[in-house]
């Protein structure tokens, strides 16, 4: 259940950057409907059980992706055992494989949109405007050996405006399953209602942060432009964490980004040979540059294993994705999912493999298709060096963004726009002292790993030390040391097989205790 070490940081080791997400589409769908509802999180075999016998349930929605389906097969199991006369729907990605109706027993199987669906299903108004909930974006965060502290308003929260993309790649699974090519689903319009929604969020939750969990953000640049003018109008210097495209990004100056708040973005970076639109006409590693020096963190994400790799290019093309030096960068395998045009592709042309788990499915272990150059084996190999050259090459994420952030602090202390500034300062009153904490702990465990790598770290630990206040100039020196134990501490317990899990969460709406 977790993003960045699954995916993104995970041959940081200690340094990889740890943390849980909720399961949005089930707490999106509760917030919608007006029967009394439980969603229950992350359950243990155990809780579900629990659950099933100490409450009666005329339905049991069920929520998965491909990879776990198996889960969702002892699920159902589970349900017409404990709970028989219970009618089983099951949804989300899980849906899209072909026969699924054929290994699980369920009532309902339900492709694309759930809100809608169930409020259809429940004999309510499917067109009523959607309620937004409260959702912290990230939970036990963990990075260097120590879960940070959780504050109120200190975590992001999601905001969902949309599901699906109209770029329509051919192997992308969200694009796929809300309707392909042209079309996906908006829940809010316009850029006033994304406004109100936000400002709900932050008197809830007391956050000016914002991850918004729209596949591509910029591309709806009306929308974009008309909640800035809302948020200059009331003068929030709220911050946005987005996902775009890089010709969608490129629709904006980086002033416009700056004064949206945006400062993280998740951007494709295939190589230039793939031929995909939403990079057309862009040099990524440009745009990378110009937006990290605008304080902006870039979190790269770059195909393992397109139809053009071969063991004789591939490196090359894993070193120009390296080189753009990205805060994050994520390497997935080119993977045929069940859904989209590519798998139906791959099925025509005869070259899916037999015999591979769907809990293998999921473009972090090996190939599940014949790739005309590239062995399954060899897929894994590659894939794992180039996380691991990215860690090489550019150093640990913090690292990486405790830069960006100096960089934009630099640029922006004086920026005569107060939001601009205001956004700059909160970020450095809130993590000077932190990231030179552990630039401090860092620069020393790099000392012993590599030495150019500890220098650079040094010279911006001294830059920060420079333009922090005396709080943040102190802290490294009683914070530098136990964060440099904690580290060495949790290297040794990766090492010897820890691994962390998400707790149960029970949250019940429109409830009422009989
Ligand atoms: C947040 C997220 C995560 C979180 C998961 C948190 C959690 N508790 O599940 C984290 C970061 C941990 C994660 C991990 C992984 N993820 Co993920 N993740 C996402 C992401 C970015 C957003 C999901 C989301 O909330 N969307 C918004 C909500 C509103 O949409 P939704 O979930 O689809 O729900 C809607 C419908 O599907 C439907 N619905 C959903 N549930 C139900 C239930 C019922 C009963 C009904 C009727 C309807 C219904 O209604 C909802 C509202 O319309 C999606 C991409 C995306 N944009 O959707 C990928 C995605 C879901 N992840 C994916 C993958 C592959 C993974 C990993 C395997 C990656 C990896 N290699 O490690 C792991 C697997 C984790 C696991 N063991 O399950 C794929 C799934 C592919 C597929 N076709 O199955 C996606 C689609 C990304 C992609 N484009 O490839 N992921
Ligand atoms: S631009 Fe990104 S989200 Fe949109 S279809 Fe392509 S891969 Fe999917």
């Amino acid at each position: 259940m977790e993003l960045y070490h699954n995916q993104v940081t995970r041959a940081q080791g200690s340094f990889s950057l740890r943390m849980f997400h909720r399961s949005w589409g089930i707490m999106m769908i509760q917030e919608n409907i007006s029967a009394p509802c439980t969603v229950l999180d992350f359950p243990t075999r155990d809780d579900f059980a629990r659950e099933l016998r100490r409450n009666h349930y005329d339905v049991v929605g069920i929520s998965a992706i491909i990879v776990n389906v198996a889960k969702v097969r002892e699920m159902c199991r589970m349900v017409r055992e404990i709970s028989p006369g219970s009618t089983i729907v099951i949804g989300g990605h899980v849906a899209a494989i072909p026969g699924i109706d054929k290994m699980i027993d369920a009532d309902h199987i339900v492709r694309g949109e759930g809100i809608a669906w169930m409020r259809r299903y429940l004999g309510e108004d499917d067109t009523a405007p959607i309620r937004h909930p409260a959702i912290v974006s990230g939970m036990r965060t963990r990075i260097m050996g120590i879960r940070l502290p959780e504050r109120k308003g200190a975590t992001a929260a999601t905001i969902i405006p949309s599901v699906g993309c109209p770029m329509g790649c051919n192997f992308c699974t969200t694009s796929a399953f809300f309707g392909g090519k042209g079309k996906f689903v908006n829940f809010f319009e316009t850029g006033d209602e994304l406004f109100e929604v936000m400002g709900r969020m932050e008197d809830e939750l007391k956050v000016s942060s914002f991850f918004v969990m729209d596949e591509n953000f910029l591309l709806h640049r009306e929308r974009a432009m008309r909640l800035l003018d809302r948020m200059k109008e009331s003068g929030k210097a709220w911050t946005l964490s987005v996902f775009a495209s890089a010709n969608a990004i490129r629709k904006y100056t980086m002033q416009e980004l700056v004064d949206l708040g945006v400062s993280w973005l998740w951007m494709g970076l295939e190589s230039p040979r793939a031929g995909y639109t939403k990079l057309s006409g862009t040099d990524t590693r440009d745009l990378t540059r110009e937006l990290r020096a605008h304080g902006i963190r870039v979190q790269g994400s770059t195909i393992i294993g397109l139809e053009h790799h071969t063991p004789d290019n591939i490196v090359a093309e894993i070193e120009h994705a390296v080189s753009h030096n990205t805060d994050f960068h994520q390497f997935m395998l080119y993977t045929p999912v069940p859904g989209t045009p590519l798998y139906q592709q791959m099925l025509e042309e005869g070259r899916l493999l037999r015999d591979v788990d769907y809990a293998d499915v999921h473009g972090q272990f090996k190939f599940n298709f014949k790739h005309a150059a590239i062995s399954r084996e060899d897929s894994k190999r590659f894939l794992d060096w180039a996380f691991w050259r990215d860690f090489e090459m550019n150093g640990p994420s913090l690292y990486r963004i405790a830069r960006t952030l100096m960089t934009g602090w630099q640029r922006y202390k004086d920026s005569p726009d107060a939001r601009v500034r205001g956004r700059f300062a909160r970020e450095m009153h809130r993590l000077g002292g932190i990231y030179s904490s552990a630039l401090w702990a860092m620069e020393r465990q790099f000392q012993r790993v590599d030495r150019g790598v500890s220098e650079k770290i040094h010279s911006l630990r001294e830059e920060f030390r420079r333009e922090s206040g005396i709080v943040s100039r102190l802290l490294p020196a009683v914070l530098g040391p136990v964060l440099l134990w904690t580290t060495r501490r949790e290297e040794r317990r990766l090492a010897g097989g820890k691994t962390y899990e998400p707790p149960t969460i029970l949250e019940r709406r429109n409830w009422v205790e009989a």
